[in-house]
């Protein structure tokens, strides 16, 4: 670190160059700077959803350009990936402070190859926050390991995270398997992760893609919905 940057004093800064600050504390992997800075924005009075969208994930968006370009490698992206968990940690229980009534169950996990969590992981908050039930299976997950959630928790809802395009033809796997074993219908399933899209989603016979946090809440609601008027 320059003497310049341990100058840096970041509750000094504006709302702005905080959070262009915080782009780059998360890009150096800084957790205890990610973790002042959250807490001076949540302090300003920013919305909890704000703090997580506008300085945390953009800036994992930055941290994920270099890392396709070469310029940042595992170990940085790793330290990287820990400030930004520890700023997600304490947003958690603020974006889950609804109070809302249960919505339903969902199990969610990251597909069998693929390590990746922190998007699976802020779903899972954002759900919770939404008032859903959210058993996480954690990454790595095999089609059994899904099941036998499914069925154990009683679900309602299975969500699927991959974030790389050798692993999200596992979550066809998973669909496969639920149709074979004839449990497809019980479940609303939906899938997200960087590489997919829309079509993809259909392709796989799942009920919807998810862009984003914020779109797997809202489709949850809307399938959850649906599903209970059809009950009816
Ligand atoms: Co990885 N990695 N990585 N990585 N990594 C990507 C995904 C990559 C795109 C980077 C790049 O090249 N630009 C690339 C994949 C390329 C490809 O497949 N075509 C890649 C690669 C190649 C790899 C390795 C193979 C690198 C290597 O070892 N050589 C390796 C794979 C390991 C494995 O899984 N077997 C690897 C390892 C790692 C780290 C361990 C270093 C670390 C993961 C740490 C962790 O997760 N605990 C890591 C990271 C951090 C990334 C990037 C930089 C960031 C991912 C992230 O957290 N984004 C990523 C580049 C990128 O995506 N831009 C990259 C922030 C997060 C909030 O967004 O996960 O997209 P995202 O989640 C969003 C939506 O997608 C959606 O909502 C979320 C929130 O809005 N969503 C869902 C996600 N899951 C959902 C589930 C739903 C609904 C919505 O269910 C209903």
């Amino acid at each position: 670190m320059s003497d310049e940057e341990e100058d840096i004093i970041l509750s000094e800064l504006s709302d702005d160059e905080l959070v262009l600050q915080m782009h780059d504390d998360l890009y150096d992997g800084l957790k205890d700077e990610i973790t002042e800075g959250v807490n001076i924005l949540l302090g300003r009075g920013w919305m909890p959803y704000d703090v997580l969208t506008k300085a945390l994930v953009e800036g994992m968006r930055i941290v994920g350009i270099d890392f396709r370009d070469g310029i940042l490698f595992v170990p940085e992206v790793l330290l990287a990936a820990n400030a930004m968990k520890a700023g997600m940690s304490i947003l958690k229980p603020l974006l889950a402070e609804t109070g809302a009534p249960r919505l339903g169950k969902m199990v969610i996990g990251t597909v069998k190859g693929d390590i990746h969590d922190i998007g699976k992981n802020l779903v899972g908050m954002m759900m919770e926050g939404a008032g859903f039930e959210v058993v996480d299976l954690g990454i790595n997950n095999a089609v059994e390991s899904y099941i036998e959630a499914l069925e154990k928790e009683d679900a309602t809802i299975l969500g699927m995270s991959a974030l790389l395009t050798t692993t999200m033809p596992y979550m066809k796997v998973v669909i496969d398997t639920l149709v074979e074993k004839g449990m497809r219908d019980d479940y609303i399933v939906l899938v997200g992760g960087a590489p997919l899209n829309e079509e993809f989603g259909k392709a796989i016979g799942a009920d919807a893609y998810c862009r984003d946090a914020a779109v797997a809440v809202e489709t949850a609601k809307e399938w959850s919905a649906r599903k209970h008027n059809q009950t009816a």
